[in-house]
């Protein structure tokens, strides 16, 4: 069974490498779908998410890395793929990944959504967060993959 794990990952941080890991153990091949949004500034252009993003799954051979735009379902029926994987923090992320997921079936009723729960030592982690702590010139250490701490600093000049 194929799966896509969506997102930002404006960089990608050590929980969705938590989720990647575990996720790749329950599939039989998973899809890290990175989105193009023209609507959005992200730090990193997508180019650049993708780079650390196959740096960081390099030693796992049923994950593949794409980038997408548009409409997730779409994405999910080019990839003849009925299974979307999202990872989930805290009660906090519920609400949000639950209008997601029910949306997302209203559209295209034969995708279904996964919830996976972060571990805990995961749980307060996120892009957002990582990026403000590499700005100020705080230790990220053990947050990111090595690449992605590389990257911040270049990018921060810190
Ligand atoms: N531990 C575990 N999981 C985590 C952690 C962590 N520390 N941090 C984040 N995650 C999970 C998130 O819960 C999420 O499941 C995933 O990792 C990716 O997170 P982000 O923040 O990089 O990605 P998002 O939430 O910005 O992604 C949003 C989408 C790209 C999925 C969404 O905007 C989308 O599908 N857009 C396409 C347009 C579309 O189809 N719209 C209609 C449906 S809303």
């Amino acid at each position: 069974m194929i799966a896509i794990y969506p997102g930002s990952f404006d960089p990608v941080t050590n929980g969705h490498l938590d989720i990647i890991i575990r996720g790749s153990k329950i599939f039989d091949s998973l899809i890290v779908g990175l989105l193009k949004n023209p609507n959005k500034k992200p730090l990193f252009t997508v180019e650049e998410r993708e780079a650390m993003m196959l740096e960081a799954t390099k030693g796992l051979n049923n994950v593949t890395v794409e980038i997408f735009q548009g409409l997730l379902v779409q994405f999910a029926r080019q990839k003849n793929c009925r299974i979307i994987l999202r990872g989930l923090r805290a009660i906090s992320d519920y609400e949000y990944e639950t209008q997601i997921a029910i949306t997302n079936r209203k559209i295209c009723p034969e995708v279904e959504t996964f919830l996976l729960p972060t571990s805990t030592e995961y749980s307060y982690l996120n892009s957002t967060v990582v990026k403000e702590i590499a700005q100020f010139g705080g230790c990220i250490r053990g947050l990111v993959p090595e690449i992605v701490e590389k990257n911040l600093r270049k990018k921060f000049r810190v």
